[in-house]
């Protein structure tokens, strides 16, 4: 092992010029030509590429500094037969003034002719990924991100071993304008990104681009999940009786051409649910200090089409009987699966229910649809033994969860407004008290 100094090579006519980055921490291993440090001078940005491979044993400047051809910069630990031999060793704790007057008195290297192009044996070679807070880009693309505020690292590089170039910056740029994340996997606005992953790599893929609804439905979602504090209450309720009294109207329901199902039961007593709780059936002020409760009650239902997730409205549930429910929910998700639902059909929902029952699962939580506060996920109901104090008898029952938004409502209030509409499916006659 040998410790070699590194100097700033000829930077051309300046005298002095300010270090804006220092791209590599002690411990760091870096390659030949690796950019260690970037300067700039009223008129330039340069990086300065490391001119041999090793182990950057101590680092003598810090951003802010002024630096001239010549000065100390680094250390770093090579293989002994790999060092330079144009490059002096020197005291690897040197003080910097001492080692800035030394160096003045030395050679520079030439950083354009290293001798030295292999890491030393132990050592893995890095990329822009594995030095931490750096990314390689060039000095233009530095300056541009600079400019327009981009942290590098928060670019993912698309150039040759993951340079960032400008496309790159612009894309991230673009991305978070349009408030959706530049890749399926990275996030803007501060949050961590997933690294960039070309699959085929690994076997063969096939891209398909998603289809117009799920990336509406994707970016609703993702800015739910993103602003709301989510809470999801997990509960169960006994709807034997509720399900023995559909299964006797079905065949009524079928010849007016209706399909009586669980949902519309649950949607009579939610409704009942959310009036004794006004606060789930309401938004919090844009300014987030106020709740706002609303005096109607329209279920927004999750529907499942060929194109994706949509939502339409179902109003006035409280003033509708199950059948009158069941019609308008035949009907709109007809048209929500034919792609005929209006705007109208979307908007003004209160509260959304979405509905796995038919399809199967135990548990799930749903994303709240913000600006609602809270959504019901329905799952498949299933004959269970209960314990009724003296023997297990067979009852369906139907699991079901709530998410809510945390900063409208509490936990407590949570489950109290999920017990509400498990009293209310296992007893239908609560609802026209
Ligand atoms: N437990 C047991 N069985 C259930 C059930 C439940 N919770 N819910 C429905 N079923 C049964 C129904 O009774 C019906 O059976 P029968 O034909 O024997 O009566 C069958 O499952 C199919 O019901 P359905 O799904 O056609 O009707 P629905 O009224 O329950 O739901 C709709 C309508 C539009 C909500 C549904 O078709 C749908 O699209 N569901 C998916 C919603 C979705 O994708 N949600 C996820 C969004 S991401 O959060």
């Amino acid at each position: 092992m040998a410790t070699q100094q590194i100097n700033i090579p000829d930077i051309g006519d300046f005298d002095s010029v300010e270090v804006i980055e220092v791209l590599v921490s002690e411990g760091d291993i870096v390659a030949v030509d690796d950019s260690l440090l970037t300067l700039e001078s009223d008129k330039a940005t340069m990086e300065i590429p490391s001119p041999v491979a090793g182990k950057i044993t101590k680092i003598a400047v810090s951003v802010g500094d002024d630096v001239a051809e010549g000065d100390y910069v680094f250390e770093i630990e090579t293989e002994e037969n790999s060092a330079s031999d144009k490059t002096p060793e020197v005291a690897v704790e040197a003080p910097k003034e001492a080692v800035k007057a030394e160096a003045a008195k030395t050679e520079v290297p030439k950083v354009a002719e290293p001798t030295v192009n292999q890491a030393p044996a132990n050592s893995k070679p890095v990329n822009a990924q594995s030095m931490g807070a750096t990314s390689h880009a060039s000095p233009s693309v530095r300056a541009f991100a600079r400019k327009l505020g981009v942290e590098l690292t928060k670019v993912s590089g698309t150039g040759p071993k993951g340079r960032v170039q400008q496309s790159d910056v612009e894309g991230l740029i673009k991305s978070v304008m349009q408030g959706s994340p530049s890749t399926g996997a990275t996030g803007g606005a501060g949050i961590p990104p997933i690294a960039t992953v070309d699959f085929s790599k690994f076997g063969e893929t096939t891209t398909e681009e998603l289809g117009r609804i799920k990336k509406i439905s994707g970016k609703f979602l993702h800015a739910s999940w993103l602003n709301v504090p989510h809470v999801t209450q997990f509960d169960e309720c006994d709807i034997t009786e509720m399900d023995q009294f559909r299964k006797e109207q079905k065949a009524i329901a079928e010849k007016q051409g209706i399909k009586l199902t669980p949902l519309v039961f649950v949607m009579k007593a939610v409704v009942k649910a959310l009036q004794d709780f006004p606060s789930v059936n309401a938004s919090l002020s844009p300014d987030g200090q106020s709740i706002i409760k609303k005096q109607y009650y329209n279920l927004g239902i999750a529907v499942d089409t060929p194109n994706g997730l949509m939502v339409p409205v179902v109003k006035d549930v409280d003033k509708k009987g199950i059948y009158e429910l069941s019609r308008d929910l035949m009907e709109i998700s007809g048209k929500a699966r034919e792609g005929k639902l209006s705007a109208a059909d979307m908007s003004g929902g209160t509260f959304t229910i979405s509905s796995l029952g038919g399809i199967g699962g135990t548990q799930f939580t749903p994303i709240v649809n913000a600006p609602e506060v809270a959504i019901m996920g329905l799952s498949k109901a299933k004959m269970q033994p209960v314990w009724n104090g003296s023997e297990f008898i067979p009852r369906l029952i139907m699991p079901f969860s709530v998410s809510y938004d945390h900063r409208a409502l509490d936990g407590a209030e949570g489950v109290r407004f999920t017990t509400a509409v498990g009293k209310y499916l296992s007893d239908l006659r609560q609802l026209i008290l």
